[in-house]
């Protein structure tokens, strides 16, 4: 699980190498309970970069991968993920009972969690139709968490009614997406991702304070 003090997980979608990527990071390393990486630093630094970055940084690290494919590929790939310090993966819903069942148990035999993806903050029309399914399938299955849109509040009302207390619920799409700050984690959520609305500002700090402050009083 991943631990919570702010409610705040940065999503590091950028370009940039190992340097600045920890020196952005040490800049609201304070501010934040995970830093959410996927596909721009496998492309970029590669994994043995991301390997170095999580060594440096110290924090939660969340892989989007939005794992989905057929079960030992998904297995491998946490497996390798795990290698390089990783604490968490995003998966796809849609993957199904027999591609999520054997990598959900890899993963929790290694202490990796596993986040299922079970509505998408932009289109993801078939996954609206299968809530229901797909976070009981999570929930039979025994993961962390579900990531959960900021921008379809009753989508993450109807998520935690379905789930109770006892799991996480991440929810992006909060800023550049449209998503209000603090409206997530209003409506239920545990954790607000916020990617671009950080990463873009002149002061990424202040502006970290300031969704930290609309989390704690939100207006929505
Ligand atoms: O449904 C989803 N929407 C979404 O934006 C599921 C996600 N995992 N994300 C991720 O959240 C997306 O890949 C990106 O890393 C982040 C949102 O970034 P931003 O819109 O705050 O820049």
């Amino acid at each position: 699980m991943i631990p919570r003090e702010t409610g705040l997980i940065l999503a590091l979608d950028v370009d940039w190498d190992v340097d600045k990527s920890a020196a952005f990071l040490g800049g609201i390393n304070d501010l934040i309970d995970a830093v959410k990486i996927g596909w721009f630093q496998l492309l970029n630094i590669g994994p043995w970069g991301i390997r170095e970055l999580v060594n440096r940084v110290g924090k939660y690290f969340l892989a989007d991968l939005k794992l989905g494919d057929v079960s030992h590929i998904n297995e491998y790939v946490i497996r390798r993920i795990h290698d390089l310090g990783i604490n968490g993966v995003i998966m796809h819903s849609v993957a199904g009972r027999d591609n999520l069942a054997g990598p959900v148990k890899v993963a929790k035999g290694l202490g990796v969690d596993v986040y299922l993806l079970v509505s998408m903050s932009s289109g993801g029309e078939l996954y609206d139709a299968y809530l229901e399914y797909n976070v009981g399938l999570g929930v039979e299955l025994g993961v962390s968490g579900f990531v959960v849109p900021a921008t379809k509040p009753n989508v993450i009302r109807r998520v935690r009614s379905m789930v109770g207390g006892g799991y996480q619920l991440l929810s992006p799409g909060v800023g550049a997406q449209g998503g209000k700050p603090g409206c997530a984690i209003a409506n239920g959520a545990d954790f607000e991702i916020v990617g671009r609305a950080i990463l873009t500002s002149p002061d990424p700090r202040r502006t970290t304070l300031d969704f930290i402050d609309l989390i704690r009083k939100p207006s929505c």
